[in-house]
């Protein structure tokens, strides 16, 4: 949302978390674990690009499996959104980061493009590539079904929420 972030981090910091979640955030990837395995989760990815339009993608469901499986990528069907589905290329991949390469391509897709996610050979959506207006890198953040791989995004939030309805009392 800002760039006062560093998102080329190692494995450790991947599994951990970091940032300010009032600012520039990454939960971490034991936190999504325990958040997501006991209740179904669904998946909002809202971004927002330099020309100030706004977009989202939905997902029925979000989970991954614990370190030992390298925090594999299981995600639901999309189910709408004007930005267009570019994750779903990303589900049953293992995680990856520039000291741990598991994408399916012979080079390490962290390492070339900067980035640390579900890589597969490598990506169609980016979101912690780095931050910068149009045109000064060259592996920024980006949602290829909504604005290509060039067009990089201003902001863009990956969220989770519980899809069973909430029993708390009134
Ligand atoms: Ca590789």
């Amino acid at each position: 949302m800002d760039g006062t972030e560093n998102f080329y981090r190692p494995w450790s910091h991947y599994k951990a978390g970091f940032g300010n979640m009032a600012g520039e955030y990454w939960l971490g990837l034991e936190n999504i674990l325990l958040l997501t395995l006991r209740k179904e989760n669904e998946l909002r990815v809202d971004m927002e690009d330099w020309k100030a339009g706004k977009a989202d993608a939905k997902y029925s469901s979000f989970s991954i499996d614990s370190e030992v499986d390298s925090y594999q990528l299981h995600l639901g069907r999309f189910t709408g959104g004007n930005a267009g589905d570019s994750l779903t290329l990303h589900n049953n991949m293992k995680f990856s980061t520039f000291d741990r390469d598991q994408d399916t391509w012979s080079g390490n897709c962290a390492k070339t493009y900067l980035v640390a996610f579900w890589n597969k050979r490598c990506h169609q959506a980016n979101p912690t590539g780095l931050y910068a207006p149009p045109g000064l890198v060259t592996s920024g953040i980006f949602w290829n079904s909504w604005r290509g791989s060039k067009n990089v995004m201003k902001t863009l939030a990956m969220k989770i929420r519980s899809v069973s309805a909430c029993a708390c009392a009134r």
